[in-house]
């Protein structure tokens, strides 16, 4: 397996209920690096270019104001096949389908407010990490 880097970001519904260092502790333990990380809140408007694949989606509205409603930390996360053990450890996107002991089964909220993103593929892994992050501020 390959090393990759994949973005993480702890959503605004985590960030509010002070769950920054559980979820982070989640993901040190599954053998991931934080190599970059830093606490933002985006616009609206910068959360719907982020987002910008799901647009068509009734969802996408919603979304995007929850997304802008509070910080988030971004993070890079890397490790032997990072992409895949990321969503691993997040769990399934509706929590109420999140494997136990995964992030999402432990502290998410509902489909919306699921306290984590995660990057699903080295293409888009690329993108978001650029989205957030200069080549300077990602130390391995
Ligand atoms: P994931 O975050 O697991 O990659 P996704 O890419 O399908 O899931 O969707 C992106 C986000 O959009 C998801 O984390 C929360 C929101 N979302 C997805 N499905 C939803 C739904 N049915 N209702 C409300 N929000 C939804
Ligand atoms: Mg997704």
């Amino acid at each position: 397996m390959a090393l990759e880097r994949t973005l993480s970001i702890i959503k605004p519904d985590a960030t509010r209920r002070n769950l920054t260092g559980k979820i982070a502790a989640k993901f040190e333990d599954a053998g991931l690096r934080i190599v970059a990380s830093k606490r933002i809140q985006m616009t609206p408007a910068q959360a719907g270019v982020f987002y910008e694949v799901h647009k068509e989606r009734p969802f996408y509205g919603e979304l995007c104001e929850f997304m802008a409603s509070g910080p988030v930390v971004v993070q890079v996360l890397e490790g032997e096949g990072a992409i895949a053990k990321n969503r691993e450890v997040m769990g399934a996107t509706n929590p109420k389908d999140a494997a136990p002991g995964t992030v999402r089964a432990d502290f998410a909220e509902s489909v919306g407010e699921n306290s984590v993103h995660g990057s699903d593929a080295p293409e888009t892994a690329a993108v978001e990490i650029a989205f957030f992050f200069s080549g300077l501020e990602l130390v391995g």
